[in-house]
C-alpha cells in the first residue's frame, strides 16, 4: 500500500490490500494448489494480512485525532447579583445601597482589582465615591490593548434583593471581574476578580460566588460617611474584618458574604 494513501486518506477500508497494492494479499491470490501444505500456507497468508490490515486501519485513524482539538467558542451567561446586606448579618444605614456594577470581560494578562494589591486609581475612585469614569477609561485601555473584550455595567440590586443582566464570553476572554461600592462607607466594596468561566477546555453550566465586603485601603475611617482622611501611605486591597469595619458588622463576630453572583450558562 502507498504510504501517502494511509496519511492522506480517511479511514477508508477499501483502500486495504486492494489488489495492485505492494501488500501481501496480492502474493495470496496466486495460490491454486489444493495440498494441505498449500492451504496452511494459505490460511497463515490470510491471518497476517488480516492483522496488518487492521493495523494499518488504526494507524490511518490515529492520525486524523489532532484536528478536532482546541475549538474556539463563545458562550452566553445570564448574571444574577443577589443582595445579602441585611440585619441582623450586618447593620443597614440609612441609605444604603450598592453602587453600579462596573466591570469587564477579559483574557488572563488583565486585572481589573486584586486582594493584597494597590487599588487603581480607578478604582479608588470607585470604592471611594461609586463614580465610574476613571474605572471605565481603564476598562477602555484594556479593551483597546487587547486583553479585554467587552465591558460589564450593570444596575445594582436593592441591598436584599436580586438583578439579572447577560453577557457573552469566548474561550480567549472568559475571566469575569467587577466592582461596587457599599454606599455610605470609605473605601469598603464588593465585586469579583478574574473568575473563569472557560476550564479544561469546557465551560462552567452553573456557579454561585459569594461576594465579600473589601477595603480598598485608599481611605480611612469606620464610619457609615464619606469624608474620611486618606490612607496614608496607601494600603493593598484587602478583606473588611469586624474589627475594621465594625460599624457594619453589627456586633457579629464574622462578616458574613454581603451579595453573591449566579452564573448560569443559556
Ligand atoms: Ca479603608
Amino acid at each position: 500500500m502507498n504510504s501517502n494513501t494511509i496519511q492522506s486518506e480517511r479511514c477508508v477500508f477499501g483502500y486495504i490490500g486492494k489488489p495492485g497494492d505492494n501488500f501481501p494479499i496480492s502474493n495470496i491470490l496466486v495460490l491454486t494448489g489444493n495440498t494441505l501444505a498449500q492451504r496452511n500456507q494459505y490460511l497463515f497468508m490470510k491471518y497476517i494480512t488480516l492483522i496488518a490490515a487492521v493495523v494499518l486501519v488504526l494507524s490511518a485513524c490515529k492520525k486524523e485525532d489532532p484536528i478536532v482539538a482546541n475549538s474556539f467558542s463563545e458562550a452566553r451567561y445570564t448574571l444574577t447579583i443577589s443582595g445579602q446586606w441585611q440585619s441582623p448579618d450586618f447593620s443597614v444605614p440609612a441609605g444604603a445601597h450598592f453602587t453600579t456594577f462596573i466591570g469587564m470581560v477579559h483574557n488572563n494578562a488583565a486585572t481589573l482589582w486584586k486582594e493584597n494589591e494597590l487599588a487603581s486609581p480607578g478604582m479608588e475612585v470607585l470604592a471611594e465615591t461609586g463614580g465610574g469614569a476613571p474605572i471605565l477609561a481603564e476598562i477602555d485601555s484594556t479593551i483597546r490593548s487587547g486583553n479585554g473584550l467587552s465591558l460589564l455595567l450593570f444596575v445594582a440590586p436593592p441591598v436584599n434583593a436580586n438583578i439579572n443582566t447577560n453577557f457573552y464570553c469566548n474561550s480567549n476572554f472568559s475571566h469575569i471581574s467587577f466592582a461596587s461600592m457599599l454606599g455610605p462607607t470609605p473605601d469598603w466594596f464588593t465585586g469579583l476578580s478574574s473568575v473563569r468561566l472557560y476550564q479544561n477546555d469546557r465551560w462552567i453550566q452553573d456557579t454561585t460566588i459569594q461576594l465579600y465586603t473589601f477595603d480598598a485601603g485608599t481611605e480611612q475611617g469606620n464610619i457609615f460617611g464619606y469624608n474620611n482622611p486618606p490612607s496614608a501611605p496607601l494600603e493593598p486591597i484587602h478583606l473588611l474584618t469586624p474589627a475594621t469595619g465594625s460599624v457594619l458588622a453589627n456586633g457579629n463576630p464574622t462578616l458574613k458574604p454581603i451579595a453573591k453572583a449566579r452564573f448560569i450558562k443559556q
